[in-house]
């Protein structure tokens, strides 16, 4: 059995994360969690604590303060590098990825590198989101797969499994994005090293609890650094 763990990045999901871990935990007995938390003002990251000291499969990472998703998920790859896991699936605390689809990433990372669960290669799979949010989702991956050449029709999304050997290759602290362009860096930079990339299909279904951490300068963010991944690529310093 593959030693696998999940990362949990969350900000304020008090609402969440309680569920998300007891779904985990019923679902996959076997699974390590890591939450990295940002000092949320709702206490996820108190609560998370609490659990870890009562069950060891529970790791929670409390940062100072808000720093990002992109910082978050970095400083939770350094502490499971630092480990011997095999596996490390990336998953939202707000189950608009659905806890279930992990048993279908793993069945596809035995054959590749990086399984990303994917919203658009059957279509459109969002649930409740309104148009305007995944008029912008949809429109980011053509954007970023016309620039970049990635072959990748979900290149924002969050719901990921890499195997160790990947975030090995990777330089964590060159990593310079934090909202949805670290997705596309970490896929950019897998492609770039030839690693095995799959898409398998998922549904991402609108929060219920809580509220979105989704900013304009997120959008901002993305939109230039998809041109500097591409110059970087191109001048051989990605
Ligand atoms: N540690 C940490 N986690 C964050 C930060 N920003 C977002 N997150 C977490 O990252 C995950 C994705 O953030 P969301 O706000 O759900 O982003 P989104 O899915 O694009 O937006 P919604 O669709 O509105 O939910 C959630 O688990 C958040 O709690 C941050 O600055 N620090
Ligand atoms: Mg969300």
């Amino acid at each position: 059995m593959k030693k696998t763990i999940i990362v949990i990045p969350t900000y304020n999901e008090c609402e969440n994360i309680e569920k998300m871990i007891f779904a985990l935990i019923e679902l996959y007995p076997n699974i390590n969690i890591l939450v990295v938390d940002d000092n949320s003002p709702d206490g996820t990251g108190d609560y998370v604590k609490r659990k870890s000291e009562e069950d060891n499969r529970i790791h929670v990472i409390q940062r100072a303060g808000k720093m990002g998703l992109g910082t978050a998920y970095v400083a939770g790859f350094k502490y499971i590098l630092e480990r011997d896991y095999d596996y490390v699936i990336q998953i939202d605390a707000d189950f608009s990825h659905d806890p279930k689809e992990i048993a279908n990433l793993l069945i596809a990372i035995e054959e590749n590198d990086l399984v990303i669960g994917s919203r658009y290669i059957q279509g459109v799979n969002v649930v409740n989101w309104p148009m305007s949010r995944l008029l912008l989702s949809y429109f980011a991956s053509i954007y970023t797969r016309v620039i970049t050449g990635m072959p990748v029709k979900d290149a924002t999304g969050g719901f990921k499994c890499f195997r160790r050997e990947v975030l090995e290759s990777i330089n964590l602290d060159k990593i310079k994005s934090n909202g949805y362009s670290f997705q596309i860096e970490m896929n950019f930079k897998t492609y770039k090293s030839n690693f095995r990339i799959k898409e398998i299909p998922i549904v991402f279904t609108d929060r219920i609890e809580g509220v979105s951490k989704m900013s304009k300068q997120i959008v901002r963010e993305a939109v230039t650094m998809v041109w500097k991944l591409r110059f970087r690529a191109i001048f051989g310093k990605l």
